[in-house]
């Protein structure tokens, strides 16, 4: 009977482990690990592309929540003068590709499942459009948005 009790035991402390465990991994990964891996004040914007609706999205779109949840369509990204961005990008469903014309970057291609990354820094003021350069599905045309690059302001004005 208390050896019973001992295995008994051992399996709700393994799965009270696991439970804990599993949280506290994607927590560490997303706060701790993906943003170590770039310069510090980075600012890390993931970007989903999905062909349904032709839409760039923040939202996370998996496998599970594809057909059921809507995500919300970005057109526009604020940014200050002088950020870092990291871009992660990804698709869902079909190859994607992406450009910023104003930036000279791309096409840099998305692939279904994957995370293609961008970075650059918003060096000046103004709008820098990005959109899908490959015919991925009838709504390709609406993937398209733009970054807004607010000027950065003058820290020594209150000197002056
Ligand atoms: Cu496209």
């Amino acid at each position: 009977m208390k050896k019973f009790l001992n295995g008994e035991m051992a399996g709700v402390a393994s799965v009270v482990v696991m439970l804990l465990a599993f949280p506290l991994l994607l927590w560490y990964w997303t706060a701790v690990h993906i943003p170590g891996k770039y310069p510090p004040g980075s600012k890390i914007i993931q970007l989903t592309a999905v062909a349904e609706g032709g839409m760039w999205t923040q939202d996370a779109v998996v496998g599970y929540s594809y057909w059921w949840k809507k995500p919300t369509r970005v057109s526009e990204i604020r940014l200050t003068q002088g950020d870092h961005v990291v871009l992660l990008l990804h698709s869902p469903d079909v190859q994607h590709s992406i450009s910023i014309p104003e930036l000279h970057i791309g096409p840099v291609q998305i692939s279904a499942g994957h995370t293609a990354e961008i970075q650059f820094t918003a060096e000046k003021p103004g709008e820098l459009n990005f959109f899908c350069v490959q015919v991925c599905g009838r709504d390709h045309s609406k993937l398209a948005g733009r970054f807004i690059v607010q000027p950065a302001k003058a820290k020594h004005s209150a000197a002056l």
